[in-house]
């Protein structure tokens, strides 16, 4: 999951408040250290974490218990609120594009995920039905037009551009032109990060600006830079106006606790984050969301939309959440199961959404690609309908047969299976209420939190 060691830490922290027997003081205190330790670790800015300690600390200690809350949940909603505001939920923000022909203007130093960025946002718009435009005004990185037009060609989104001009203003007023006329409903500029020298850059972007007029700026922040992020943001915001922010590659990011806290300490709204190298690894940015899976109290929310998203992509009417959680499905389910699961992002990625499952997810759920899935279609289509409904008969024999017929190894008959049972326990052991019981608006606790 994104940031992983942070969201570990801070889960242990509330796990230790609701494991204890009596809340007092130096409980209070004792909670307030872990939560400083677990920021500091994933670079937080020292006097960002002292401010959020000491308003969870007094707050904690000082405001009156509401009716029929018990004294741990109101602590639990004290550090959910504050880390939320932490992370910017004061802030306002519209994942949407607020009007037609809406143009956004890219901006960011080098590598920091523009151009990646630019692709993952146009797919966002595109898979909403909104008619998407890109243009790459990068005039400086070589093969800079040939990157931004590979990564979107795969969803047919349109690239405006020329790799034989070195007007990078002209290449932006054009781009955008053209897809007004085309009456696309966003139009994403991407630019360049690398120039001969800072100011270089600056002032393309200023006159890149002035020129096609943006109705909004969008920095693009490299999460693994930690704290990092706020002297960077402060830059560009001198700079230019700064409407958005976008902190990319949180997975796997030590800092990146550290570069959403700057971030989001600039005062201009984080609205979305990456999560992958691909194209859709990206997600809408709600503190709120964020915050409640960071501390491991689930964000299903964020998974039933993107359950709802995979399947208004194709039709998966097959799907049958009740079956499923029941633990009595079979290989036609698994299959579109991971079909799904492939098209939302990596498993674990999804799962750590699901309430409960917080950090404590199983390693070795491994992430099924493309390739492996076309595998598993094969074999599974020499397969008897009896033994796609009910894989248990397939024995020794059975394995041989299948992959003689798929021109597989039995290896690969085997993962099939171990994958299906794997699953089958894994979605069978959860409590199909903890599924249910999120809809209220403080998160659910996971199993292990009494009470
Ligand atoms: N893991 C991970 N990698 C990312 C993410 N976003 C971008 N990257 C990778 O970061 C590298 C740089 O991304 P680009 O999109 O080329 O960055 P850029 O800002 O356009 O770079 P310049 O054009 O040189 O300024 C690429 O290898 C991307 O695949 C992310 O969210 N997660
Ligand atoms: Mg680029």
């Amino acid at each position: 999951m994104v940031l992983d060691s942070l969201s570990g830490a801070l889960s242990g922290a509330l796990r230790k408040l609701t494991k204890a027997g009596v809340v007092d003081e130096s409980l209070i205190k004792e909670l307030v250290k872990d939560i400083q330790k677990a920021l500091l670790l994933s670079d937080v800015n020292v006097k960002l974490v002292f401010e959020l300690s000491k308003s969870i600390e007094s707050r904690a200690l000082e405001e009156k218990l509401p009716k029929g809350v018990s004294r741990k949940e109101h602590i639990i909603k004290i550090v959910y609120e504050e880390l939320s505001r932490f992370m910017g939920s004061d802030t306002k923000k519209e994942h949407l594009p607020d009007k037609k022909g809406k143009v956004v203007l890219m901006i960011g130093i080098q590598g920091s995920g523009k151009t990646t960025t630019t692709g993952k946002l146009a797919r966002f718009y595109q898979k909403r039905g909104f008619k998407v435009g890109v243009v790459g005004a990068d005039t400086w990185r070589p093969g800079a037009f040939e990157q931004l037009k590979q990564f979107c060609s795969e969803n047919n989104i349109p690239v405006f551009g020329d790799p034989n001009e070195k007007n990078s203003i002209k290449l932006a007023r054009e781009g955008v032109k053209f897809f007004k006329e085309k009456a696309s409903d966003i139009i994403i500029v991407d630019t360049a990060g690398r120039h001969r020298e800072e100011k270089g850059l600056i002032d393309e972007m200023t006159e890149i600006s002035n020129t096609i007029n943006p109705d909004e700026v969008t920095l693009v922040i490299d999460g693994t830079i930690g704290q990092q992020a706020f002297v960077q943001a402060e830059g560009f915001a001198n700079a230019t106006d700064v409407g958005s922010i976008i902190v990319t590659k949180l997975d796997g990011s030590a800092k990146g606790g550290g570069a959403l806290s700057a971030a989001a300490a600039t005062g201009a709204p984080i609205k979305f984050i990456g999560t992958g190298e691909r194209i859709d690894s990206i997600e809408p940015f709600d503190p709120k969301r964020f915050v409640s899976r960071l501390l491991g109290l689930g964000d299903l929310e964020t998974l039933l939309e993107k359950v709802k998203e995979a399947s208004e992509a194709e039709d998966y009417s097959k799907l049958d959440k009740d079956k499923i959680l029941s633990g009595k499905f079979d290989l036609f389910d698994m299959y579109s199961q991971l079909e799904m699961v492939s098209k939302m992002g990596p498993l674990k990625q999804v799962l750590s959404m699901i309430p409960g499952m917080g950090a404590n997810l199983p390693t070795d759920m491994v992430e099924v690609g493309e390739e492996k899935l076309t595998k598993f279609r094969i074999i599974m289509d020499s397969m008897t309908m009896q033994e796609k409904k009910n894989p248990k008969i397939i024995n020794h024999e059975r394995i041989r047969r299948i992959s003689r017929g798929s021109g597989t190894n039995q290896g690969d008959v085997k993962e099939l299976l171990n994958q299906y049972s794997m699953i089958k326990k894994f979605l069978k052991g959860m409590n199909k209420r903890q599924l249910r019981g999120m809809k209220g608006k403080m998160p659910m606790m996971p199993p292990g939190f009494e009470m």
